[in-house]
């Protein structure tokens, strides 16, 4: 209906700007308007179109309510019944309309009829009937008048027809008198569930999580009649959610809302998520010894980890695994003889298996007071030192 509205307001306007160039019969301005001399209806048609100066034309301009900004009017009444153009809630809706006067005189006295049809009964049946009376639209081209009607209470989930008529005798243009309006009413909760997890179980130790997680999430929102869709879901079916904030017991919520605003259970769960190394904290001394019998070097590592909390320690001597002990504090020691190369390395894990690893090339144990620590020579007098003066808080340095 409006399309055809459309078409003729524009049909109109070329017709007055070319009105005495060009009238030709075979003018061919639209492949909806048939010249034919045998139909007269096409006939008077033409004739009003050369004489737009005086016509009367009332039209349904709009229904402004029932109304809904999360979904538009889509057309699409191929269907029977029709889908819905607009969908809502159940409740109580005002039903306003705006009617139009686009003729060239004052028109007075009309009369509009607003009725609502259910279509959950074969055919439907008229559920609603209000009538509106003296209705002047005084004001040629364009005025314009909203109607109030009753309210209608739209109990039910199910697909409804709103049908207006605006009649008028002498309407040149009778086909944009009446109007109809599809709606659905959505009582259902969508549903949602989550489509996919990557990684799809925990990545790390003792059920933690060590890295992102990618959770794709889609819902759907059941139909209100059978064929007929309900509101869909308001935004995307598909949603993709990243998790990438260390935590134990990370929640997660997530629900669905459907275009009317029907709001699903929500769901609920956690994560325990650890990205984070730990950190090491190691001090080494000589605890005993002597230049024959060799020294005794003792490493105390101690691990810290604010998420997951630290599992275990290990201890390496040239890449080979010397112990393994408990967190967050563990000691191992071993005699250095001296003049032979060797590397120290300690490996702490978190619950979670991140690691943080520490080396210690050639270990020089010195007095945490002596200035000189880059100094091999330095540092090794300093040990016999105080070996020598029975000092055995010696620490060394990373
Ligand atoms: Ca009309
Ligand atoms: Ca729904
Ligand atoms: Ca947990
Ligand atoms: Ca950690």
């Amino acid at each position: 209906m409006k399309k055809n509205m459309l078409s003729k307001t524009l049909v109109m306007s070329i017709i007055v700007l070319f009105v005495g160039i060009c009238i030709q019969p075979t003018f061919a301005f639209n492949t909806n308007i048939s010249l034919n001399e045998n139909n007269t209806s096409d006939n008077d048609f033409f004739n009003k179109l050369i004489m737009p100066d005086s016509f009367h034309d009332v039209a349904i301009k709009n229904i402004t309510s029932p109304s809904n900004p999360r979904n538009g009017f889509v057309k699409s009444k191929t269907f029977s019944p029709p889908l819905p153009e607009l969908y809502i809630q159940p409740g109580t809706e005002n039903i306003d309309v705006i009617v139009e006067n686009n003729g060239t005189f004052p028109e007075f006295n009309l009369t509009c009829t607003a009725q609502i049809w259910d279509y959950e009964e074969h055919n439907g049946s008229l559920v609603y009937e209000d009538i509106i009376t003296d209705i002047d639209l005084e004001e040629p081209l364009g005025g314009t008048e909203l109607l109030n009607f009753d309210d209608f209470t739209f109990a039910w989930e199910g697909v409804y027809r709103l049908y207006l008529d605006l009649p008028l005798e002498i309407d040149d243009f009778p086909e944009n008198n009446h109007e109809e309006l599809i709606i659905g009413v959505d009582d259902g909760e969508p549903y949602s569930w989550i489509e996919e997890m990557d990684p799809p179980e925990p990545d790390g130790e003792n059920g933690w999580y060590v890295s992102d997680i990618k959770i794709t999430i889609c819902a759907e929102d059941p139909e209100i009649a059978p064929g007929i869709p309900g509101s869909g879901i308001h935004g995307e079916d598909c949603i993709t959610i990243i998790i990438d904030k260390d935590g134990d017991d990370v929640p997660v919520e997530y629900w669905a809302v459907d275009n009317v605003g029907n709001e699903e259970t929500h769901h609920h769960f956690t994560v325990d998520m650890d990205q984070t190394p730990p950190t090491i904290d190691l001090t080494y001394e000589i605890v005993s010894g002597n230049p024959i019998q060799g020294w005794v070097l003792e490493f105390t590592a101690t691990g810290s980890d604010v998420t997951s909390g630290i599992d275990h320690i290990e201890f390496y001597l040239n890449d080979v695994l010397q112990d393994t002990g408990p967190g967050p504090t563990y000691s191992w020691s071993f005699k250095y003889h001296g003049g032979m190369n060797i590397e120290i390395k300690i490996i702490v894990y978190d619950k979670a298996g991140n690691n943080a690893t520490k080396i210690i090339e050639n270990p020089k144990p010195t007095s945490y007071n002596y200035n000189n620590q880059n100094s091999l020579l330095k540092s090794q007098f300093h040990l016999m030192t105080n070996i020598k003066n029975n000092k055995s808080s010696q620490r060394g340095y990373e």
